[in-house]
């Protein structure tokens, strides 16, 4: 199955924990990373008072159902969330979010797909359009569309490594 994954990071080296998290996902048994985003600094939505997030997005091929998927990305969150910061341990470093998961719409305790926000997050639909510019969400909404409401004015693109 074609899916979808959201990487965010706003605590210690976000650029190479993305990096790491990318290298994780290649290397599971049942994924195969097919393509992956620039990554961009952007502004923290939600709560300000917090670091500039690091933010991409990686297209995969699975072999995995979608709950053996979201415990594979949150192994490799769990891999990745204990960090040194100081002198306690830091919070976490890593989010992986499952966005899309070929045409499904899901709905279980654990898990929603598409993810619920993603028609609002300017993190995700940019680096999505570099990705696949023309995806069509399970409720026939456009990926086009969702951009033209929202806007990049807050997302830098970083230059590739
Ligand atoms: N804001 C940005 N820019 N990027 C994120 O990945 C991100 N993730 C979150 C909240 C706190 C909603 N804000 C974010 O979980």
């Amino acid at each position: 199955m074609k899916c979808y994954i959201g990487l965010g990071s706003n605590l210690g080296d976000s650029v190479n924990t993305l990096k790491s998290a990318l290298a994780a996902l290649q290397h599971h048994p049942g994924i195969h990373l097919t393509n992956t985003s620039s990554f961009y600094q952007s502004k923290p939505h939600g709560p300000a008072d917090q670091p500039d997030y690091i933010n991409a997005v990686a297209e995969i091929e699975t072999t995995l159902n979608p709950h053996d998927l979201l415990d594979a990305l949150q192994a490799i969150e769990q891999h990745h969330h204990r960090q040194r910061d100081g002198e306690r341990w830091g919070p976490r470093t890593l989010d992986l979010d499952l966005l899309l998961y070929g045409d499904s719409s899901i709905q279980s305790s654990r898990l929603t797909v598409p993810h619920p926000q993603i028609g609002k997050r300017n993190f995700v639909l940019y680096p999505l359009a570099e990705i696949s510019r023309n995806i069509i969400f399970p409720d026939g909404s456009t990926l086009s569309a969702h951009l033209s409401h929202v806007a990049d004015d807050d997302l830098i693109k970083l230059d590739s490594p």
